[in-house]
């Protein structure tokens, strides 16, 4: 039977950042280094086939860590910690390793230095998602108001409204964020804050070669897991492109073939925590039902690379 024929749009940039690369060698030479197990508070980033695989090889995942021995190594997210979670560990006399991504760290520190500088904060970001819970406990409680939408910036009553200003997550919608940095120079023309918010270079090139590729495809897959982040902007925002169908996959045995009927062209990216080889399997996928034509849609070169902490770097 011939098989019918597909274009699949190949978004460039895809797939592991600099950060979730580095976070995954630290559990991988703490293994090494340290031997089984090795303690990870939180999934290292959001996907369960690399955090499988990690605990295949011995990483244990916890989500709090008090649920540590005290005599084990520990290892923290990506997505970064409050400041309680090392200070706890220190007190426990425990071996631990910081995995969160320089960038995420970045914002740690420009929170702090508001705050000396007498500051209240305005964090954009996702109530609960770690990395949220994770630069507001940086901070004394109160110093960080939340805000989700443009909606909660009216809502706001902070202590000065002459003395504010604002820190981000860095995996937000770059237009979204756009809209709420907006409301908050309108209601508070005082503020300061970065040149325009904290997403980092991945998110903002993961959401720019979508947008690219969305005008020219049917259908969007977006190989990620469903607690990530950045991976679900990718969808929100390949829809928001114009694109009719944007989903998110896990892996091939997601994907909707029936919704799939009768589509000529596909594009396909992934979040910055999904793993290549499980990318490959969804194109792999399409390439098994359809004379596939590829086309890589690049819309950025990516350089960035991060070093593991010293500690895992010294010989044992
Ligand atoms: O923050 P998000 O839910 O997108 O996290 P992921 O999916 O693990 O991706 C890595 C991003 C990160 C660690 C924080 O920026
Ligand atoms: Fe770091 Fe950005 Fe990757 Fe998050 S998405 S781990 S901030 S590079």
């Amino acid at each position: 039977m011939t098989k019918p024929p597909l274009t699949l749009h190949l978004a460039a940039p895809r797939g592991f950042c600099a950060g979730v690369d580095r976070a995954i060698k630290i559990v991988e030479m703490a293994l090494e280094k340290w031997g089984a197990p090795v303690y990870v508070r939180h999934e290292i980033v959001h996907n369960r086939y690399v955090v499988d695989g990690l605990r295949e090889k011995g990483a244990v995942f916890v989500e709090e860590l008090d649920e540590c021995p005290p005599d084990r190594p520990v290892i923290f997210s990506a997505h970064g910690v409050p400041k309680s979670v090392p200070q706890a560990a220190k007190a426990r006399e425990m071996v631990y390793v910081d995995a969160t991504c320089p960038l995420v760290s970045k914002v740690h520190i420009e929170a702090a230095r508001h705050h000396e500088n007498g500051l209240q904060m305005v964090m954009i970001g996702h109530a609960g998602h770690p990395e949220t819970v994770g630069t507001m406990g940086q901070l004394p409680e109160g110093e960080v108001l939340l805000v989700e939408t443009s909606e909660d910036v009216a809502r706001l009553a902070p202590r000065d409204p002459e003395r504010l200003a604002f820190i981000t997550q860095t995996t937000l919608s770059v237009d979204d964020t756009a809209d709420i940095v907006a409301a908050l120079k309108a209601r508070f023309p005082a503020i300061v804050g970065p040149h325009k918010e904290d997403i980092c270079y991945a998110t903002t090139n993961r959401q720019e070669a979508v947008k690219a590729m969305a005008p020219d495809c049917d259908a969007i897959l977006v190989v990620g897991a469903p607690n990530s982040s950045n991976s679900k902007r990718l969808v929100e925002v390949g829809a928001r492109a114009g694109c009719a169908y944007a989903q998110l996959v896990q892996r091939a045995a997601d994907i909707d073939w029936r919704a799939l009927e009768g589509v000529r062209s596909v594009g396909i990216t992934a979040g910055a925590s999904a793993p290549e080889v499980l990318i490959a399997e969804v194109i792999d996928a399409f390439r098994a039902r359809y004379e596939v034509t590829e086309v890589p849609v690049v819309t950025a070169e990516e350089t960035v690379e991060f070093k593991v902490p010293r500690v895992l770097r010294e010989p044992a």
